[in-house]
């Protein structure tokens, strides 16, 4: 078995604090790791006064980590910057907020020819090489031209964007062009492999064979891949005494009620305002579920020192605000927003409680928290999620209450049918979505994707790969 590093920006294995909460990504790699015995490699999130290419290496639970400090230059315009105030806006269609600037597409590219760098020393001719996410996307370039003609394979953890709105990027023909190094790219659904063949067959000429693009002497499998829960681990939460804490206090503070429950990062991408307005719309056009129902809104503030950030975390305050002092009465708030991070265990006990879970995004690469909903949800009485056609796990979840998340008129309605669905129509979708989840776990993305970075590297040789679950129901 070939040895695998995997690279992302961040190198998470340990959990951070008591409330953490161990995302699957690093659950998946970590297993993968193990088993190859192989490295993580990534920036440590410290800052260094001057670049040295230094690498710490670590042993957390059983994985071996390599991480490097960067310069405050570098985390501005390569993290802070052309990740963070490029990359993921536009790539989630929110041009409006996209900042472009020499500066930030410089560090972008200063920091992942430093990542190649002080990664090729530890390269064996042998290892399988998986690079993660939107901060690294031209890090296989830089590797093929320091030499290295390992298997390299990419995956995209958010959407890959429709070509017009790409086009808006200064550099984004060297950008996509420097991806047809990877061996394999793996994307969360068929919408975004879609949107990266239509660019590729039109700027490129590229081909298409099957599931590979070929141009020149590049040939690169092109995989929807789509992230899943370790089902396992987070449904064993079942038996944990936090869930069961968590659970309790959200039934016996709802005296009776439905709790609506959402939980995000705090981000733009979210919806989260959208969200609030239809909640308000929800309890202006049903007086009947006035004191029946409350919204619970966790959203722990994420990257904060990004203005826009500051900016959502005003607004939603000021919602609620405006909100609770409409509707709320002596013994009821309508909406609670909680702006703190729990753990694995409390989340689950949380999901458990209630009776719909809101995922709306307007655009997100798959979404775990709606996976996370329904697996913990008690087959017996389960709640309902609702979820927007714009995630990513949309096109695995059809069996939800498929929403329109630009539309607080269709959002407003999806929640009045979850808050109405009876017991045997709850128990089919539940089922059904459990189903998927299982099937389509952590491990088996995980897997797939590496079988597909150890396959052949020639179109006709390409094994089958085993079917993703499409569901369709709305
Ligand atoms: P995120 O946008 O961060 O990541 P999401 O899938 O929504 O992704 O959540 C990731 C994890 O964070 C989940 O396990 C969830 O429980 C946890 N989390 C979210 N909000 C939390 C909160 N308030 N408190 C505690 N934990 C919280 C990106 C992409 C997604 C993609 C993931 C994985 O944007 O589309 O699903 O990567 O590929």
């Amino acid at each position: 078995m070939s040895r695998l590093i995997a690279v992302s920006n961040r190198v998470q294995i340990e959990s951070e604090g008591e409330n953490a909460n161990r995302g699957g990504l690093a659950v998946a790699l970590a297993a993968a790791l193990r088993q190859s015995n192989g490295i993580w490699f990534g920036w440590s999130g410290e800052p260094t006064e001057t670049f040295t290419g230094q690498i710490a290496f670590r042993r957390d639970d059983g994985v071996a980590t390599a991480t490097i400090d960067l310069e405050p230059q570098d985390i501005d315009e390569y993290y802070n910057g052309f990740a963070n105030r490029t990359l993921w806006p536009l790539f989630h269609y929110r041009l409006d907020l996209t900042e472009i600037a020499r500066d930030f597409a410089g560090g972008y590219a200063r920091v992942n020819a430093r990542f190649a760098e002080t990664l090729a020393p530890l390269i064996a001719p042998d290892d399988l090489i998986w690079v993660h996410d939107y901060h690294l996307m031209p890090l296989g370039s830089h590797l093929r031209a320091g030499g290295f003609a390992n298997r390299i394979g990419f995956f995209l953890h958010i959407p890959w964007p429709p070509p017009s709105l790409l086009m808006s990027l200064p550099g984004h023909r060297e950008l996509t062009l420097s991806m047809l190094d990877y061996d394999v790219i793996g994307f969360q659904s068929e919408e975004w492999r879609q949107a990266f063949t239509d660019y590729a067959t039109v700027q490129f000429e590229a081909a298409i064979e099957g599931e590979y693009l070929c141009l020149g002497e590049h040939r690169t499998r092109l995989l929807v891949c789509p992230i899943g829960l370790d089902v396992a681990d987070f449904g064993g939460a079942v038996h944990s005494i936090a869930a069961k804490q968590a659970e309790t206090r959200l039934v016996v503070s709802a005296v009776g009620r439905d709790m609506i429950v959402g939980v995000d990062r705090l981000d733009y991408s979210k919806g989260l305002q959208e969200r609030f307005a239809a909640y308000e719309l929800l309890l202006t056009g049903h007086p009947d579920l006035r004191e029946k129902v409350s919204l619970l809104q966790i959203a722990p503030p994420s990257r904060g020192d990004v203005a826009t950030y500051r900016q959502i975390r005003e607004e939603l305050s000021a919602l609620s605000g405006r909100i609770n002092g409409e509707f709320a009465s002596i013994d009821w708030v309508p909406i609670r927003y909680v702006n703190q991070g729990y753990s694995r265990d409390e989340l689950f006990g949380i999901y458990r409680g209630a009776r719909v879970g809101l995922v709306t995004p307007l655009r997100d690469g798959m979404n775990l928290v709606a996976k996370e909903y329904v697996v913990a949800q008690d087959p017996a009485n389960p709640g309902v999620l609702v979820l927007s056609c714009f995630a990513g796990a949309a096109a695995q979840l059809g069996e939800a209450v498929i929403v329109n998340p630009h539309s607080i008129e269709d959002m407003a309605d999806g929640i009045a049918r979850a808050l109405a669905m009876p017991l045997a129509e709850r128990q089919e979708r539940h089922q059904a979505m459990l189903e998927t989840i299982t099937r389509h776990d952590v491990h088996w993305w995980s897997q797939t994707f590496l079988e597909a970075l150890g396959g052949p590297s020639l179109p006709d040789e390409a094994p089958p790969l085993a079917g993703v679950a499409v569901a369709g129901k709305g």
